[in-house]
């Protein structure tokens, strides 16, 4: 595999960032016992990621935009190119002490999905993936799973929580999957969730009310490794609605119309 110098830039800066979380990640354990608990310190480590990613893509690509989870847009002279970057997916299992989180930074090139790295430091897991190149984890090249039947797969989705989402749409529709599939998984990080399904790990994943730093970097993940990846009405408006379906073509097909029945 030859890495493009775009591809260079991205892993190197997500690299950086991911030693600073695991580091982090070794004290929140000893915070579990104090009364407050680790909150205050994770939201340190959350911002401290993000602005080694923010001056390191600022250094090697001057003038691209950013739109960043913690700090939100920041225009560049360059507003065909955004970066847009979750530097810390899935905060509540890292607050636990769960290692499964991620760093997830995608380029939006004139508003698509053009490039993503997630990286889940604890496991050294490293997923790319850039238009036309292909999608990798640690250099091996990535392909969705290959099943076509919704009883063979286990499917991953999100889970709308206190103070979140819409919980009667989200019961019906897990009644409808539930029956139908070989197991269902919630890992409570949505970039991992759609490297997942890049990886075959999963072969499926749907979850509501995300936010586009939650999802570029996988979008571009899942299409490089031959997947398919809609809203939840079929359409392209992932970024803008928020919603995202992920599969391969015929279990993205199924799944989407059993959520549609629901
Ligand atoms: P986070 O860990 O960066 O917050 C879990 O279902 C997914 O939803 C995670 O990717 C998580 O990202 C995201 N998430 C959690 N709480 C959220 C909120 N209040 N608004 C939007 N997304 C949220
Ligand atoms: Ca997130």
């Amino acid at each position: 595999m030859i890495r493009t110098p775009l591809m260079t830039v991205m892993v190197q800066a997500v690299r950086k960032a991911g030693r600073a979380l695991v580091r982090d990640f070794g004290e929140v354990e000893n915070l579990q016992v104090s009364a407050k608990g680790p909150a205050n310190f994770v939201s340190a480590a959350d911002r401290k990621a993000e602005e080694i990613l923010f001056t390191e893509l600022s250094k090697a690509r001057p003038g691209f935009s950013f739109l960043m989870e913690e700090r939100g847009r920041v225009e560049g002279t360059d507003v065909s190119n955004e970066w847009v970057i979750d530097p810390l997916d899935g905060t509540t299992n890292f607050l636990h002490g769960i290692p499964l989180f991620a760093i997830s930074v995608g380029l939006v090139r004139n508003g698509l999905p053009y490039a993503g790295v997630i990286f889940n430091p604890v496991a050294d897991e490293l997923y790319i993936a850039e238009k036309g190149q292909g999608a990798y984890l640690n250099d091996r090249r990535l392909r969705v799973a290959a099943r076509r039947k919704l009883a063979d797969c286990v499917v991953s989705c999100g889970l709308p929580h206190l103070g979140r989402g819409n919980h009667a749409r989200f019961n019906r529709e897990l009644a409808a999957v539930q029956t139908q599939v070989a197991g269902l998984r919630r890992t409570g990080a949505a970039a991992l969730d759609l490297a997942w399904v890049a990886s075959g790990r999963f072969d499926a994943f749907w979850e509501r009310d995300l936010q586009s730093w939650d999802m570029a970097a996988g979008l571009a993940l899942v299409r490089e490794a031959g997947g398919y990846v809609s809203d939840l009405d079929g359409g392209d408006k992932v970024l803008e609605k928020g919603d995202v379906i992920a599969g391969n073509e015929d279990m993205h097909r199924d799944l989407l119309a059993l959520l549609k029945s629901a």
